[in-house]
């Protein structure tokens, strides 16, 4: 009986060494299982009851019943000490430092572009035009055959640009616009659009292979190079201040006559200096007879310039490649 009883103890003493050394819960739990487990050591002890002689079985169970108690005991309270460390590593973890400035949201904001084409509409909404837009990808007629351009014409060359087909490209001038209005629109009619233009051009601080155009026009009985002075005076305020004043001279587009450019100077822009901005003129005659509109009754101008010039002039900004570029340290000059 005594080697029975030493044996049991023999066990104890491995499970209580084993709980002793184990540094963690999941440790813990490997013990639990090798002793106390269905086929932990103890607990296989008592399978072997049968084997033990009559009279001394109750002092077997009862001495392998100790033994579990107090592995038992011993493996309950190394498991809370040993729980207690790990929850305060895994709360140390897991701090959130309060203190640390939170994660800033950024709100979005219309680009300068798009803020330079709302003060344009204003503008032309306010004169009584109508707002009007016509296709990017363009048809070769609108784009150069309507506007008065004959074939083979050098003016085209300086308008060169990216086509798809023979017949249609990417527009080059915010101008098409008015054979789709001639078309459909008798006068009088005032229209302006702000479009999107591309030229195959190379890239500089001035130019750009995609660009954009304001284009305006008005035809009506009586309208004069006057209307169109007055019309760019007030456009000119309306975009640098009160007042900028327009000067023409004479130029060539095939849909004017006579045709101008124009620039404006205005005391608070590069000391006066008179700034280019774009191209003008009555609307040839040539044009309004093919969309059948009576050029004894009728007469119209038209000027267009481009949007980025606006800003850039405006605000000094030095390069027109940042427009296209969105380096939000650039955009967000312009809340
Ligand atoms: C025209 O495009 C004419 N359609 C303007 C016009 C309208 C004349 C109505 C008469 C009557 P021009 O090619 O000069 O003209 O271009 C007008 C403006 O567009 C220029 O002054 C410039 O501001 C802008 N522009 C032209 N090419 C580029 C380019 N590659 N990059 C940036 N802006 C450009």
């Amino acid at each position: 009986m005594s080697t029975t009883l030493d044996a049991i103890n023999a066990i104890e003493e491995r499970a209580l060494s084993a709980l002793g050394c184990a540094s963690s819960t999941s440790a813990l739990r490997d013990v639990e299982a090798a002793y106390l487990g269905k086929k932990g050591e103890l607990s296989l002890l008592m399978g072997e009851l049968g084997k033990i002689p009559n009279d001394e079985r109750p002092a077997f169970g009862k001495a392998v019943n100790e033994a579990k108690f107090r592995v038992q005991q011993e493996l309950d309270s190394r498991h809370a000490t040993l729980k207690a460390g790990e929850r305060a590593e895994q709360f140390e973890r897991e701090r959130i430092d309060i203190s640390m400035p939170g994660r800033r949201s950024t709100a979005g904001r219309e680009h300068i572009l798009q803020l330079t084409t709302n003060k344009i509409k204003e503008f032309f909404v306010g004169l009584g035009f109508e707002y009007r837009e016509s296709p990017e990808l363009e048809k070769f007629e609108y784009n150069f055959t309507s506007l008065n351009y004959p074939e083979d014409h050098p003016a085209m060359d300086e308008q060169d640009t990216f086509y798809v087909t023979d017949d249609v490209l990417l527009r080059t001038q915010a101008t098409a616009l008015q054979g789709h209005v001639f078309e459909n629109i008798k006068p009088p009619l005032r229209m302006f659009t702000v479009s999107r233009t591309f030229r195959n051009e190379a890239v500089d601080r001035t130019h750009s292979h995609t660009f954009h155009q304001v284009d305006a026009f008005m035809v009506d009985e009586g309208v004069s190079m006057a209307h169109l002075k007055g019309t760019l005076n007030a456009f000119a305020s309306a975009m640098f201040g009160g007042e900028a004043k327009v000067r023409f001279r004479p130029d060539f587009f095939p849909f004017v006559e006579p045709g101008v450019d124009y620039a404006i100077s205005t005391p608070k822009l590069f000391g006066g200096k008179w700034v280019e901005l774009g191209g003008a003129g009555m609307i040839h005659p040539n044009i309004l007879r093919r969309y059948g509109i009576d050029t004894e009754r009728y007469t119209g101008w038209a000027f267009g310039l481009g949007v980025e010039r606006i800003p850039m002039m405006a605000t000094g900004i030095d390069d027109l490649r940042h427009f296209l570029e969105n380096d939000l340290r650039f955009l967000d000059q312009f809340a």
